[in-house]
């Protein structure tokens, strides 16, 4: 392979059409020619194959189709063309589509198959996918294609595309604890996602600073632990809403509860939840990670993460398990004699007998789980399907040697360490993330087939409504091509090429993208 720019570049001749093939992530295989169709907008459709599994009354789709003519033509009406005579022939008026199963009222998974099939040619315009979730991805690349000349008339290039991704999980982490972000945020940011084929949303709900979360079988926590519990909360119709705009897209919705650290904010609601931390022989009045020596909590566990189950419907959920603080589980009288009745001689026994504990609760309600590497590393004896998310950049390994030594444990992987959108830096950061090799370590191809994919993580420190959208977009698009695309897709002049469109592309959709480089786009904004 003589590397994909100059291969796009033979195939279409001039640079002037090179934005018919800017595609965002780029394709598994594509070819594109340069012979062109004409779009009529008036006369567009999209329409179900006579033998497609999905017909009219799929929602997954009849919803898309719906989006994708608005992204297209916007809602308007269009000149209607002046040679009308000639549009059978010369028109590509309709996008024929065809699904193997039919799934519309499903929730997509882990093991969801996203391929698709695109072909554009003088006899067809034709979308083929095994499922509707890999449907939702050719729609996206469908309108990737379509481009628009000056004088206004949009086209679509011959094409054809076979495409799939690279990993099955290619998640965003938002953080809604740090700062609350409204459901609009959330909302845009889905749709966001399904432009750049991002398919699992891992909800960082609560954390140390605030619980938004509304429990209904402890509504004490949202009453005392958030920010305001009457307009910084996600209520049971909030989440719900989360949940089906994401299935509409083909994401899932990852929840992450995480425990025993990053907690504080479940203590007034949860009186003797957390560990009181002593300073001598006395309560200082502040407090540590939950407190593991008591049944309570266990019990209290037990009930929330029953609620937990039934409002998430992915099969995993996210217990966290990251960044346990000891220093107040040390200073306790009661943990040290617990510690001493248990023979436990290393606060990370202590931690490992939490974090078992839960891992069984959780699983007794037929629950998967993703956990932080912490889990793994202070070994915990975990379920051989556990999930490790790994986030550590150097101490102790760097995260290659991690992402080993998970996978020669036979574990299932998760690469965040080198993609945290929440850090800024002057200059074209995207390109160090678009470089990460998630499979850049020595093992075998067993191992390698451990890696289920990776997130970018945009942690809430810095981060509310006002910024989240330019610090998003479009440095996340890097890493959801490293997912998505081939392991050869590595040419960065065709990447800054690619994105630097994309963004204006995003502009065009009413995204507040931030640039990558100099430069403007072609069409002008509000
Ligand atoms: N919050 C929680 C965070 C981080 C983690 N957990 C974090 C800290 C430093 C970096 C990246 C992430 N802000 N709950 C670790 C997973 Cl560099």
């Amino acid at each position: 392979m003589a590397g994909s720019r100059l291969w796009v570049s033979l195939l279409l001749g001039a640079s002037l059409t090179f934005w018919a093939s800017a595609v965002w992530p780029w394709p598994q295989y594509i070819q594109i020619y340069s012979q062109c169709y004409t779009l009529y907008p008036n006369n567009f459709q999209f329409r179900y194959h006579v033998s497609s599994a999905a017909q009219p009354g799929c929602v997954v789709l009849d919803e898309a189709f719906r989006r994708y003519r608005n992204l297209l033509f916007g809602t308007g009406s269009w000149p209607r063309p002046n040679f009308a005579g000639k549009q059978q022939t010369e028109g590509k008026n309709m996008l024929v589509i065809t699904v193997m199963t039919a799934e519309c009222n499903e929730f997509p998974s882990l093991e969801s198959v996203e391929n698709y099939t695109l072909t554009i040619n003088d006899d067809q315009c034709l979308l083929t996918a095994v499922t509707v979730w890999g449907a939702l991805r050719g729609l996206e690349t469908f309108s990737q294609l379509v481009w628009k000349s000056a004088e206004g008339t949009f086209f679509i290039n011959k094409t054809k595309i076979k495409d799939f991704p690279r990993f099955p999980h290619r998640g965003l982490l938002l953080d809604t604890s740090r700062h609350y972000l409204p459901l609009s945020t959330i909302l845009g940011t889905l749709d966001v996602m399904s432009y750049n084929k991002f398919n699992v949303f891992h909800w960082h709900m609560v954390d140390d600073p605030s619980f938004p979360y509304e429990s209904f079988t402890f509504p004490e926590l949202t009453r005392k632990g958030s920010y305001n519990p009457v307009t910084h909360i996600y209520t049971s119709q909030d989440v719900r809403e989360v949940i089906e705009y994401a299935r509409l897209r083909g994401i899932r919705v990852v929840a992450e509860f995480d425990t025993p650290g990053h907690t504080l904010s479940w203590g007034p609601g949860i009186p003797g939840l957390l560990t009181p931390c002593y300073s001598g022989s006395l309560p200082s009045g502040t407090f540590g990670p939950v407190n593991p020596s008591l049944n309570s909590t266990y019990d209290f566990m037990s009930t929330f993460f029953l609620e937990i189950s039934s409002v998430f419907p992915d099969f995993y959920l996210h217990l966290g398990g990251d960044e346990v603080d000891f220093t107040c589980w040390k200073s306790n009288p009661n943990i040290q004699a617990f510690m001493k009745k248990k023979g436990f001689t290393d606060f990370k026994q202590l931690e490992s007998f939490y974090i078992q504990t839960l891992l069984d609760i959780v699983s007794d309600y037929d629950k998967g789980y993703v956990v932080w590497q912490e889990v793994f590393d202070n070994k915990v004896k975990i379920r051989p399907d556990t999930i490790i998310q790994v986030w550590r950049e150097e101490i102790p390994v760097d995260y290659m040697k991690e992402m080993e030594q998970i996978t020669k444990a036979g574990f299932r992987a998760l690469l965040s360490a080198p993609w945290y959108l929440n850090r800024i830096a002057y200059g074209p950061d995207w390109k160090d993330m678009y470089k990460v090799e998630p499979l850049g370590f020595h093992g075998t191809p067993e191992m390698r087939n451990l890696v289920i994919g990776g997130e970018a993580c945009m942690w809430g420190e810095y981060v509310d409504s006002t910024n989240l959208v330019s610090r998003l977009w479009p440095r996340a698009g890097a890493i959801a091509e490293r997912l998505w695309s081939s392991n050869q897709t590595t040419d960065m002049e065709f990447a800054y090429k690619r994105l630097s469109h994309f963004r204006c592309e995003l502009l065009r959709r009413g995204i507040q993208a931030q640039p990558i480089s100099v430069g403007y786009c072609e069409q002008e904004f509000e």
